[in-house]
């Protein structure tokens, strides 16, 4: 039997989102942001033309979910307080009802032992934003800045662990690469300037944090490890290392070091896109970095070198320029999602945060298995039997606990998700949720085995096998 214990006062709970939870309610003043606007244009582009007007009622149902927390062993959790709730038209004049909803959602989670971790962007651009260019235009970086200094001033007093964005390589490849986020482009150049105006805005607001507030600021970042197909094939190296570089270190180094990471600039300036800035914002970049890394990991990126020559795709360049995916056999998967399920990932990010980013202090912000049909796992008492994600979870914690063992200085870990969510074009395809929630019957909720097994794992500070 081995016991997989866990630093004392270790963050055990989940992580969600304000669009993918809150829906949307009469009179309740939230303006639109692109995922309303998005549904409204092309409503096929969701799984069952399913949108995010009520995602899983959690406007209406929060002190009820709070217990399900408490009844799920959250010590923490976190949430994004939706800037198109707050600040209707992203800038100007500010919703009430809003400050009242997030403030008493503040307020019941403190009273209820559990710890506000709280983000400011989660991929939710308010409309008015977007038709000014949304992240290509300055314009947005200074709404983001009074939308967070605004946040700051009202939850301050009771949030102390804040983060900037969650995952701001996903608006810059959704948005303007892949096309599964609005405004559905391929444009590398815009990319770039996207990815530049996220990292800007960022530094902005924690300087402002840092200048009147005295918690901890930082930033939610997928890392997705990258692996060469052979680690002997110089090759295959370099190509895992440029897509490291886009993919990766484009926004740890700007948030950790301060800096962009030589090899991608190179690669953009031979591209002719290094973004339009000025040195006054390289200086901010540089002086605010975060306080500390929340961490999501799902899967791998596995890499091999170009089978051709690096060849310009077309007329758009793209970072598939520079490597190819590599397709390795008997790898084991999630098939709902197609993600490959690699549990050592999450001690290597780990060892990298040590070694190469100075051991700040970090957390798992997310880590989670969405299934697809999970009623088919429903028992004679109405429970979903979810033994899959027990073991999911403790095959992540197991490497988990080896870093920090080794010296990794990792403070929590937090599931995706709390109960089964809106994920984006995905709607409610693939459930995550420790709570199931019955769409049917307005977002009545059930706690999964998963949801009893989480609050054994807090309550012992680990589990033994
Ligand atoms: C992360 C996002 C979450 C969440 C999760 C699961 O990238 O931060 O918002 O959605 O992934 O992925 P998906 O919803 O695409 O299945």
């Amino acid at each position: 039997m081995t016991v997989y214990r866990f630093p004392k006062d270790f963050f055990w709970g989940s992580a969600s989102s304000g669009p993918q939870t809150e829906g949307r309610f009469n009179n309740d003043g939230k303006g639109d942001n692109i995922w309303d606007y998005w549904y409204r244009q092309e409503p096929d582009k969701f799984f069952n033309q399913v949108g995010p007007d009520k995602a899983s009622y959690g406007y209406i149902h929060y002190k009820e979910d709070i217990q399900l927390m408490k009844k799920t062993g959250h010590n923490s959790f976190r949430t994004s307080i939706q800037w198109s709730r707050l600040i209707p038209d992203g800038v100007g004049s500010i919703n009430q009802k809003a400050v009242a909803f997030y403030n008493d959602f503040i307020d019941e989670l403190i009273a209820n032992g559990i710890e506000p971790f709280i983000n400011l962007y989660h991929f939710d651009m308010p409309v008015a934003l977007q038709e000014e260019g949304g992240w290509l235009s300055r314009k947005t970086i200074d709404a983001y800045v009074y939308f967070a200094q605004t946040c700051f001033q009202l939850f301050g007093d009771r949030v102390k662990y804040w983060f900037t964005h969650n995952e701001p390589i996903v608006p810059a490849e959704g948005g303007y690469l892949y096309q599964f986020h609005y405004p559905n482009e391929q444009n590398l150049k815009h990319a770039v300037q996207v990815a530049f105006n996220e990292a800007l805005a960022s530094a902005r607001a924690i300087e402002k944090y840092h200048q009147t507030q005295d918690g901890k600021i930082g930033i939610i970042l997928n890392v997705t490890p990258t692996y060469p197909r052979d680690k002997n094939n110089p090759e295959d190296v370099k190509a895992a290392s440029i897509a490291d570089a886009f993919f990766n270190r484009s926004f740890l180094d700007p948030a950790i070091k301060g800096q962009f990471p030589k090899d991608l600039v190179t690669i953009i300036k031979e591209l002719d896109m290094i973004p339009h800035h000025t040195a006054a914002d390289l200086e901010v970049i540089s002086k605010n970095t975060i306080d500390f890394l929340g961490v999501n990991y799902y899967q791998p990126r596995r890499v091999q070198a170009k089978e051709k020559a690096i060849g310009k795709t077309a007329n758009q360049p793209m970072p598939e320029d520079y490597f190819d995916y590599y397709d390795m056999p008997g790898k084991k998967m999630n098939p709902y999602r197609g993600w490959e399920i690699y549990e050592k990932g999450i001690y290597d990010i780990m060892i990298t945060i040590r070694d190469d980013y100075g051991n700040i202090p970090c957390f798992i912000s997310e880590n989670g298995m969405g299934v697809e049909g999970e009623e088919r796992y429903v028992n004679k008492d109405g429970q979903i039997e979810d033994d899959y994600r027990i073991e999911f979870i403790k095959g992540h914690l197991r490497y988990l606990h080896q870093a920090i063992e080794e010296g990794a200085n990792c403070l929590g870990y937090h599931l995706w998700t709390f109960m089964d969510n809106w994920s984006w074009t995905n709607a409610y395809k693939n459930r995550y949720g420790l709570i199931a929630v019955n769409l049917d019957k307005q977002g009545e909720r059930t706690i999964k085995k998963s949801g009893y097994f989480f609050k054994e794992l807090s309550k012992y500070n680990g589990f033994e096998d």
